[in-house]
C-alpha cells in the first residue's frame, strides 16, 4: 500500500470528466474531505481551459461542505443522488444547475447494484484505517461505503488520523442478497451484530490512498428555546402516556429521531422523562444528545450509520471506547435504515416536517412546492414503517408569516396514511383512526398557531361535501398569500 501513498491532487486525478463517483460516509461524518477539495480545483481550471468538467455523485447523505460545498461552487455536478442540506448545492439545485434526484436512503445502495442509477466508476471513502490484503475500516460515518466499494472500478482511500484505529469493532458491516436471492435482514434488537467490523476490498482496485488529518465539519446546534423545548416535551408527555395505557409495552420501544434542533430538543425530552425507562436508539443519525444520554444511563444502545456529534462529543466517545464499545453500533444506511428492520423493531420514528396540509400529509422538501430544501432523507424509510409514526414542527416559519399548516401541502413525501401523530409547540394531534374531517378538526385544535385557526376553521366550513372536503379553487391559497403578499395571514379565499 505504500507506493499508493500520494497528495489529494494526484489522487484527484484518477476521476475523469463525466465519471460517476460514490462517496462514503453519512452527514459530514465519514465523508472525504480532501480529494473532493482537490477535485473542486481541478474542476474550476478545467473549466478555466474551457473543458467541459463534472461527475455523478452517489453519497449516504448530506454530506460536508469541503465535499457538496467544493463541487457545487466549483459548478462540477452532473448530477446527485440522495439528500443534501448544503446552501450552494440548493442554490446550484435550484437553479437547474444540476439534476438533483431525491429518493429513499435506504433505497440507494440496492439500485446502485440493481444498475438503475449506471455504474460507480470511482469510490472515495475516508478510513480509520486500511490494511495490506485490502480490510478498509470506516471512520465515523458509513452509509453506502460496502457497496461503492464493491461496484467501484477504482478505490480513492482518505486515511485519517483524527479517527483513532482503535475504532475496528464499532462498525457492522455487510451486504444483502439481492432478489431473487434476498433473504430476511437477522436483526431482532438493536444491538445485533450480522457483519463484519471492516469491510473487504481486493487491495488492487485502491489506487491512491491520501493522508489526512481533517475533522468533520461541526455541526450546530442552536440552544433549546421555548419553541423547541415545548415541542420536545410535547413528544416526551404523549410517549408517557402511551406508555402507561399500555400502547407501548412497558420495555418501552427503540426511538428513531431525525436531525436538527427539534431533534436533539425531543431526545432531551425523552431523556428527562421520568415515566420512560433507559431506552434502545435505532437510526440514522446519533446526535449529541444521544452521547450525553448514554452517559446518564438513559440510553442503554444505540444503532446508527453515522456520529453525526459535535467535535467534543466525538473525542468524548474516542476518549472512553472502553465504555461505548458495546454501547454504539455503525452500519450501512440499507441497515440502519430498512424498511424490514424498522418495522420489525417497532421502531417509534419522529421526523420534521417543512409543511404539512391539515388532512395530515407531510410536505418534507419542497418551500412552495417549488424550492427543494434539503430531500426527503430516511424520514419515508422510517415514517411508512413506523410503530407510531411522528412529525414535529414549529407551529409557524418566517416570524409568524409562514403557517407550517395549510389546506393542502404545496408537495407531498408522507402521505395520510403513513402520518399517525404530529405534534407542535401547542400541543399533539393523534390522527390514529380518524377520518379526513375528524383529522383537520383534531390538527386546527390541537397544534396550529392561533393566528391561523380562524382562516383554517373558514377553510373547512366552506361545505365543500365529500370524505376530504378540499376545495380546489382554494387549496393552494395560503401558498398564493405566501408568494404574493410574503405573509400567509393575508389569505383570501375566492368567492363560492
Ligand atoms: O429556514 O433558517 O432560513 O429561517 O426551513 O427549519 O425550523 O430550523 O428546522 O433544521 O429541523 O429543518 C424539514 C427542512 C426542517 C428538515 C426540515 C424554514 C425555516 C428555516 C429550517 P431559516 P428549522 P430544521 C433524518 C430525517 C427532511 C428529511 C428528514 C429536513 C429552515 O428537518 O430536511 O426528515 N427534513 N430526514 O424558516 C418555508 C415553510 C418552512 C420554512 C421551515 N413551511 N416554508 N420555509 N422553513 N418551514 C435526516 C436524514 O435523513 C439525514
Amino acid at each position: 500500500m505504500k507506493t499508493k501513498i500520494m497528495s489529494a491532487e494526484e489522487a484527484a486525478s484518477f476521476i475523469n470528466d463525466g465519471d460517476n463517483v460514490g462517496f462514503s460516509g453519512f452527514t459530514p461524518a465519514g465523508c472525504p474531505k480532501v480529494v473532493p477539495a482537490a477535485l473542486a480545483r481541478r474542476a474550476k481550471a478545467e473549466h478555466e481551459a474551457g473543458r467541459p468538467f463534472a461527475i455523478g455523485m452517489f453519497t449516504g447523505a448530506s454530506t460536508g461542505d469541503r465535499l457538496d460545498g467544493e463541487l457545487a461552487r466549483a459548478n462540477a455536478i452532473k448530477f446527485r443522488t440522495p439528500y443534501q442540506s448544503n446552501k450552494d448545492l440548493r442554490k446550484l439545485i435550484n437553479s437547474a444547475g444540476t439534476q438533483y434526484f431525491d429518493m429513499h436512503l435506504s433505497m440507494l445502495a440496492q439500485e446502485l447494484r440493481y444498475g438503475f442509477l449506471g455504474p460507480v466508476d470511482v469510490a472515495i471513502v475516508e478510513a480509520a484505517d486500511v490494511t495490506e490484503d485490502g480490510q478498509i475500516v470506516p471512520t465515523s460515518g458509513v452509509g453506502i461505503l460496502p457497496t461503492i466499494c464493491r461496484l467501484a472500478k477504482k478505490i480513492i482511500v482518505e486515511l485519517n488520523d483524527k479517527h483513532p484505529k482503535a475504532i475496528r469493532g464499532i462498525h457492522d458491516l455487510t451486504e444483502p442478497l439481492d432478489p431473487p436471492y434476498r433473504k430476511e435482514l437477522p436483526i431482532y434488537s438493536p444491538s445485533d451484530r450480522i457483519g463484519l467490523p471492516y469491510i473487504q476490498v481486493d487491495p488492487e482496485k485502491i489506487v491512491a490512498i491520501v493522508h489526512t488529518s481533517e475533522p468533520n465539519d461541526e455541526g450546530d446546534f442552536a440552544p433549546l428555546d421555548d419553541v423547541t423545548k415545548a415541542i420536545g416535551d410535547n413528544v416526551a408527555r404523549f410517549l408517557a402516556d402511551e406508555l402507561k395505557s399500555g400502547r407501548i409495552p412497558k420495555e418501552f420501544l427503540p426511538i428513531q429521531s431525525g436531525v436538527g434542533n427539534v431533534a436533539n430538543a425531543v431526545l432531551g425530552s425523552l431523556g428527562d422523562n421520568e415515566v420512560i425507562p433507559p431506552f434502545d436508539i435505532y437510526t440514522e443519525v446519533i446526535q449529541d444528545s444521544v452521547i450525553a444520554l448514554m452517559k446518564k444511563g438513559r440510553v442503554r444502545f444505540a444503532s446508527g450509520c453515522s456520529l453525526s456529534v459535535s467535535r467534543s462529543a466525538i473525542q468524548d466517545v474516542y476518549s472512553h471506547l472502553d465504555f461505548f464499545r458495546d454501547k454504539l453500533l455503525l452500519r450501512p444506511v440499507e441497515y440502519s435504515n430498512s424498511p424490514e428492520i424498522v418495522r420489525r423493531l417497532g421502531t417509534i420514528t419522529i421526523n420534521t416536517a417543512l409543511e404539512a396540509d391539515i388532512f395530515g400529509n407531510i410536505n418534507s422538501t419542497h418551500v412552495n412546492g417549488t424550492r427543494m430544501m434539503n430531500g426527503l432523507g430516511g424520514s419515508g424509510d422510517f415514517t411508512r414503517n413506523a410503530y407510531i409514526s411522528i412529525f414535529t414542527t414549529p407551529s409557524t416559519a418566517k416570524d409568524g408569516k409562514v403557517s407550517a399548516f395549510v389546506p393542502m401541502v404545496s408537495h407531498l413525501d408522507h402521505s395520510e396514511h403513513s402520518v399517525k401523530v404530529i405534534v407542535t409547540e401547542y400541543g399533539v394531534a393523534d390522527l390514529r383512526g380518524l377520518s379526513p374531517r375528524q383529522r383537520a378538526r383534531c390538527i386546527i385544535d390541537n397544534c396550529v398557531h392561533p393566528d391561523y385557526r380562524p382562516l383554517l376553521n373558514q377553510y373547512l366550513e366552506r361545505g365543500i361535501e365529500g370524505q376530504t372536503p378540499q376545495d380546489l379553487d382554494n387549496c393552494f391559497a395560503f401558498h398564493k398569500a405566501a408568494v404574493e403578499k410574503g405573509d400567509m395571514r393575508m389569505t383570501e379565499y375566492t368567492e363560492k
